[in-house]
């Protein structure tokens, strides 16, 4: 499709070319993107935060100090529980799941979210995001517990991101490719602006934090070691795992949180963070495990679980789970 064509006109399209494939996005991708437009402008404020409030936070409706990670907690609670998609949400902002109240009609669909992924980065100006999963409730009872969330990655029907950037973009997927589009904050309107986005098979670049190094694991270290003596490398850190990860989709390369001997499980969040970039780089050609195994393919426990994550490159992420198995 052109450049340029508005988000709504893509996702209806593509719903006419894969009925049976993808479900019906259209609205809740609308209200979705509203969601972050509102996210977008409040993060552009948060320079302000010195000038408006205390650090880390600020101040939304003049009586309200909120932090605004909770703030964007709210605003897709708000936007996303009456349009009829949804029955539950899971957020990293709350223990449990939030319930589509009684007053509005409830659909099919359950989302996972991140509201504000790199939150620590904020008082300092770098690109923060949202990341967003949705499952199918499978049962199609009325009750929707934590349980209902437990699905592997593999049956996310849409599952994207907003990055907060030197322009703010949506890039997602309904299984049927990758596609990006920026914001064009003078209308308003999120346009295309990267259809079917492949990631390179082989990248230059690797992402971990190195302060780690003397958690790691021998596996990590061989391999980041074996990387570091080979040519054409470099090293790209953002601590924003949406930029990072962004970057990485866009260039080739590799990014790594394994668990190591610090945090045993890995850090990252498997239902929110892990899965939605695991379906999002697999649709674009690159492949995403814990060392051990495919992300995708994790049966969840726990609705906060953290996992390992290697994620990138097709030929980049096979190699370093080869050093992962190597280990054992
Ligand atoms: P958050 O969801 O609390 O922001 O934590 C997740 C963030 C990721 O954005 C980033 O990749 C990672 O934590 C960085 O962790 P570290 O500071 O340990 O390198
Ligand atoms: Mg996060």
């Amino acid at each position: 499709m052109p450049l340029g064509t508005t988000l709504t006109k893509f996702v209806l399209e593509e719903q006419r070319k894969f009925p049976k494939a993808s479900g019906n996005f259209t609205d809740l991708l609308a209200d979705l993107a509203r969601a972050a437009k509102l996210m977008s402008r409040e993060v552009n404020k948060a320079g302000l935060i010195n000038i408006i409030g205390t650090t880390g936070y600020i101040n939304i409706q003049e009586e309200e100090v909120q932090k605004l990670d909770e703030y964007a907690n709210m605003v897709i609670l708000n936007a996303m529980e009456h349009g009829g998609h949804l029955t539950a949400m899971a957020s990293e902002e709350m223990e449990d799941i939030y319930e589509v109240p009684d007053k509005y009609p409830r659909g099919n669909y359950l989302m996972a979210f991140d509201p504000l992924d790199g939150s620590s980065n904020i008082d300092v100006n770098i690109s923060i995001g949202t990341i967003f999963s949705i499952l199918r409730k499978r049962d199609g009872g009325k009750e929707t517990t934590a349980n209902d969330f437990f699905q592997p990655g593999s049956e996310q029907v849409c599952a994207g991101y907003f990055l907060y950037g030197s322009s703010t973009m949506l890039v997602y997927t309904s299984g049927n490719g990758v596609h990006g589009f920026t914001l064009d904050q003078s209308i308003g309107t999120f346009l295309l602006s990267n259809e079917n986005i492949r990631i390179p098979s082989r990248g230059s670049i690797y992402s971990i934090n190195e302060g780690n190094a003397r958690y790691w694991y021998p596996g990590t270290s061989r391999y980041i070691d074996k990387l570091k003596n080979g040519k054409n490398v470099t090293s790209r850190y953002i601590v924003s795992l949406v930029a990072d990860f962004h970057r990485n989709l866009m260039k080739g390369g590799i990014f790594l949180y394994p668990k190591d001997k610090k945090a045993k499980k890995g850090k990252l969040r498997l239902l929110y963070e892990a899965n939605p970039l695991s379906f999002i780089v697999e649709q674009a050609g690159g492949a995403a495990t814990t060392g051990e195994e495919r992300v995708l393919d994790i049966i969840p426990e726990e609705l906060h679980q953290r996992v390992s994550l290697i994620i990138g490159s097709n030929e980049d992420v096979i190699e370093a789970e080869r050093y992962w198995k190597e280990e054992k």
